[in-house]
């Protein structure tokens, strides 16, 4: 394949028979001057050559989602023009909390045809994102990236945003429907098969895999310690049959398009570049390959900086996000950035090309399996700006609770709507125990606050500061934040089925 910069328009479509703007009476502020409109609406995808309807975000000029700048407000406008209820999150930001787009938690959802509008200040610059919180309409890209640049940032390096998604041709609920289906019917059977046979299923090195239920094969063990510094965790170690990815997808997505037909980035030979990775999907796990690049930085996590390390893989857990920093080689060149699913073969990703590069064809299969994610990398990270070093005023024990073989995910044991929320108080550091006690891992992310993680298993240290975290199976880990910033608060597994399974809470303030 040549060069080729030519790239599919997007159809931008308007929702079922809206007419004119409804607007909505709940809140905030009358529009403010020089707000961003953003519009929630659909539009036609061509993935592997077949066309889906999607959910996008999108400004008035076609542009996905936001870029802004640390110090200014956030000021917009969101029209639905999905056709259906929704509402959108800005995940990572710290609102007021009627601003933080959480359907029946912040704010009601938004009618089809209805407009709302958003006004704070922009306090932290970083790679943020915005994603639709309600129903299953996030697995059906209603995200965008929401990039909050560093104030006059002179760009003395080239930005570049990558954002992946995993996707389905069948809907949101029929995944979901299929997942929670207890007798497992011919067609999960054939669906499960298909997904055990490309390696899902991660099987102990030593005792035969526990039984799930479900009738899934196991693959040959020993195919995932193959990356370097991405061994088994303890859950494996102990021999114990560790569920990686729960849904078969059709494709993975790197900035809308599959690596068969990636993006082509126009690069600078000798080139310095920030890259920006979302990770935008429902319910996939990535490791960030940029081993064609000589030296990769990772610079922050989940927007906030930290003490930067150095690396060719970093691993990449639902809804979070990482800076890497690197500089092209000096000639002509192509460099690939693949984002490859744990566990698994398959990837996605795109490509940076200087004006003189030929392109080739990428494989969407890995040469080899991936590990699963660890947080080897995480118990590494040191926030660049830490929290004041300081007592907890209030401890929460969190275990995280539920099963695959019957699809309930919980708190403590308890779905969402029987939860009990985590009181705190203004001015308290407060702190979080998690400890999974399930075979999956949960991606638990904090809204409307940056928390720390301070302790692994037991052992005390500054980590990075950060809006998710994963917690791996058997593990435990402590998140500690301050609560600065009164209200209702969504706590929550970032993986879209076990969040609508039950896995959330709320962190609610006293005397609100
Ligand atoms: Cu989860």
């Amino acid at each position: 394949m040549s060069l080729q910069l030519s790239r599919r328009r997007l159809l931008t479509t308007t929702g079922a028979g809206v007419v004119g703007a409804v607007v909505a009476p709940l809140w905030p502020p009358a529009r403010a001057t020089g707000a961003t409109t953003l519009v929630a609406g659909r539009r036609t995808l061509e993935v592997n050559g077949r066309a889906a309807t999607v959910f996008g975000i999108t400004q008035p000029d076609g542009s996905r989602g936001l870029v802004t700048e640390v110090g200014t407000r956030f000021r917009v406008e969101l029209r639905n023009d999905a056709g259906a209820d929704t509402l959108i999150h800005w995940h990572g930001l710290t609102p007021p909390y009627r601003q933080d787009g959480v359907p029946g938690i912040s704010a009601p959802a938004l009618a089809p045809g209805a407009t709302t509008q958003y006004d704070f200040p922009l306090t932290v610059p970083g790679t943020f994102w915005m994603h639709s919180h309600q129903g299953l309409q996030e697995q059906a890209l209603m995200s965008a990236p929401l990039i909050v640049r560093e104030q006059g940032s002179a760009e003395d390096r080239q930005e570049v945003v990558l954002m992946l998604h995993d996707f389905a041709f069948r809907s949101p609920q029929e995944i979901y429907d299929g997942l929670r289906r207890v007798t497992a019917s011919p067609a999960k059977q054939k669906q499960d098969q298909a997904s055990a046979t490309a390696g899902n299923r991660m099987q102990g090195m030593d005792m035969p895999a526990m039984a799930m239920g479900d009738g899934k094969a196991a693959p040959a063990p020993g195919s995932m310690a193959s990356m370097p510094g991405m061994g088994m965790g303890d859950a494996g170690a102990m021999g114990m049959a560790m569920d990686l990815n729960d849904v078969a997808y059709d494709a993975f997505l790197a900035n809308d398009r599959t690596l068969r037909d990636p993006e082509v980035i126009r690069v600078e030979p000798g080139g310095r570049i920030r890259l920006r990775v979302i990770n935008a999907s429902a319910a996939s796990n990535f490791h960030i390959d940029v081993s064609q690049v000589e030296e990769a930085r990772l610079v922050a996590v989940d927007g906030h900086p930290v003490q930067p390390i150095s690396g060719s893989v970093f691993p990449l857990a639902i809804a979070q996000r990482i800076d890497l920093e690197f500089q092209l080689a000096a000639g002509q060149a192509v460099t690939p950035v693949f984002a490859v699913l744990e566990g698994e073969r398959q990837r996605t990703g795109i490509v940076l090309a200087t004006a003189g590069g030929q392109i080739g064809k990428f494989t969407v299969l890995a040469p080899e399996p991936s590990a699963p994610l660890n947080i080897g990398m995480e118990q590494g990270l040191r926030a660049m700006a830490p929290l004041p070093s300081k007592p907890a005023d209030r401890v929460h024990r969190l275990d995280l609770t539920g099963s695959m073989e019957r699809y309930v995910w919980g708190l403590n044991g308890l779905t969402f709507g029987n939860d009990r929320p985590l009181m705190v108080a203004t001015g308290h550091r407060v702190e979080v125990v998690m400890a999974n006690r399930t075979m999956m891992s949960h991606p638990m992310h904090l809204h409307g606050h940056f928390f720390q993680v301070v302790e692994v298993d037991g052992a005390r240290f500054a980590g990075a500061v950060r809006d998710t975290v994963l917690v791996p199976p058997m593990r435990s880990l402590t998140i500690a934040f301050d609560a600065d910033n009164p209200g209702r608060w969504a706590f929550h597994c970032h993986n879209l089925y076990h969040m609508e399974a039950g896995m959330m809470t709320t962190v609610q303030y006293e005397n609100l």
